[in-house]
Formats: C-alpha cells, structure tokens, sequence
C-alpha cells in the first residue's frame, strides 16, 4: 500500500522478492545491500535458519530524496521460498506494491518455479490485492548453472511479463531487475495517484533518487 506522508513530504513503498525455496531471493537483497551507498541504505536484517534458510523474512529499508524535495522510502522484502512457510508468505505479501518473482533457471526447477508462481497469486488474491495490475518483473537466476531453460524459450513462455536473466550471486542482472521493477511501480502510481502532478516527481527524477545511490 503506497504511503503518502504529505506533511513530512515523504513516500512509502514496499516491495517484495517473492519465489521458489533456493531461487536467490536473499542473494538478490544482499548484492543489493552491497551495491547501495551506505547513506542511503538501512540495516538489512535477515532472519533464517543455520542453513541460510529464510525462516521468516529479509528486510533492507532504501531511503532517498528528489529534486521535488520529496523523499522516497522503499522496504525490500524476501519471502521464505520452502513450500511449509505459506502462511509466512501470506502475511509478508500484504500490502505490497511491487512483486519481483525470482525463479530458477535450471530446468529441474521448472515445476517449482510453476507452483511458487500459483502459490503468490492465490496469496495475493486472499490479501485482496488486485494480480493483474500489481507491477511485477521476473528475474530468470542461476544463469551460470548447467541445463538452464534458454533465454528465448523463457520469453517466449512468459510474452507480456518482462523476464530478467541474472547471476545474483556474482551481482549480475540484480540492479537490471530492480530498476525495471521501480518503473513498472512509478507508472502504476502515475495511473493511480498522477504521481508526478500532484508530487512532482518525474520517473527520471525517481529512478535517478534511486540510481545514484548505487555505485556500479
Ligand atoms: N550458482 C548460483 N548459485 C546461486 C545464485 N544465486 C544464489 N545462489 C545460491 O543459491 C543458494 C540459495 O540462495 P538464497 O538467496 O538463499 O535463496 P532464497 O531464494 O532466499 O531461498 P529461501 O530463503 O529458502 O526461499 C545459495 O547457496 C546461493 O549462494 C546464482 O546466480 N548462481
Ligand atoms: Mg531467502
């Protein structure tokens, strides 16, 4: 749900990395912790078990202001992939605004990818959260690993949904995903609530609060 602060000039967006168990989700907020300035970026916090599996979420706050004098809050969310964690899933779902799905690339991790993808729409549908015009991008990961699906397969499979090849590991395609997903969300808030008339933010002037604070 976007929060918009008028008094404090300040604007509230929360993204989620939804997926399968294992597909990078974590990885993607790390590299993400790591590739943004430290001004901009809060304490990423992790909560998963001693076999680096999310247990319950992961949790990086981005903060950064506009040439309009607005600021700009983004909370990063991960879910936990492992098919048990649902209801986990549900509740870190409510009241996003963005969805970047990262899915696997191997082949064996087709049905996998499949049944992560069914499992986020029944859970936005029981939040009450309208699928079709949620902003979302998917991220095609592990593209360093044998037997993965070829790119042209995966767009062809996927046609108006934008597919995003990436190594999250090695930081790969991690800040290409980001950034098609915080322009899907700034024309979904533009549609919704003439971001850029009533605020004056521009999409230049938001992906730009953003991309400067990323040291490549
Ligand atoms: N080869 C390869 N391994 C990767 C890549 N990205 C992540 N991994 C590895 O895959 C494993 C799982 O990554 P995580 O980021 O923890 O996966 P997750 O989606 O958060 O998993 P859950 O929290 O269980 O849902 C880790 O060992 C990562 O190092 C990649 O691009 N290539
Ligand atoms: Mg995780």
């Amino acid at each position: 749900m976007v929060q918009i602060n008028m008094a404090d000039r300040e604007i509230t967006v929360k993204v989620v990395y939804y997926g399968p168990a294992l597909s990078g989700k974590t990885t993607n907020l790390q590299q993400l912790h790591e590739l943004i300035d430290s001004p901009s970026r809060g304490k990423m916090v992790t909560l998963d078990t001693a076999d680096d599996r999310t247990l319950y979420f992961d949790f990086l706050p981005i903060q950064f202001g506009t040439q309009s004098g607005f600021s700009v809050k983004i909370k990063l969310f991960t879910v936990p992939g492992q098919v048990m964690h649902k209801s986990t899933r549900k509740v870190v779902l409510a009241g996003a605004d963005a969805i970047a799905f990262i899915a696997d690339s191997q082949r064996s991790s087709a049905g996998a990818n499949a049944y992560s993808w069914r499992d986020m729409e029944a859970n936005l549908k029981s939040n009450g959260i309208d699928f079709a015009n949620m902003p979302k991008v998917v991220q095609f990961n592990k593209r360093d690993l044998p037997d993965v699906k070829p790119l042209q397969e995966i767009k062809k499979a996927w046609g108006d949904i934008p597919t995003y090849p990436a190594v999250a590991i090695r930081g790969e395609g991690v800040l290409e995903t980001f950034r098609a997903l915080l322009r899907s969300l700034y024309r979904s808030m533009e549609e919704r609530h003439s971001f850029g008339e009533k605020f004056g933010v521009s999409e230049e002037d938001f992906l730009k609060g953003v991309f400067e604070n990323f040291t490549p």
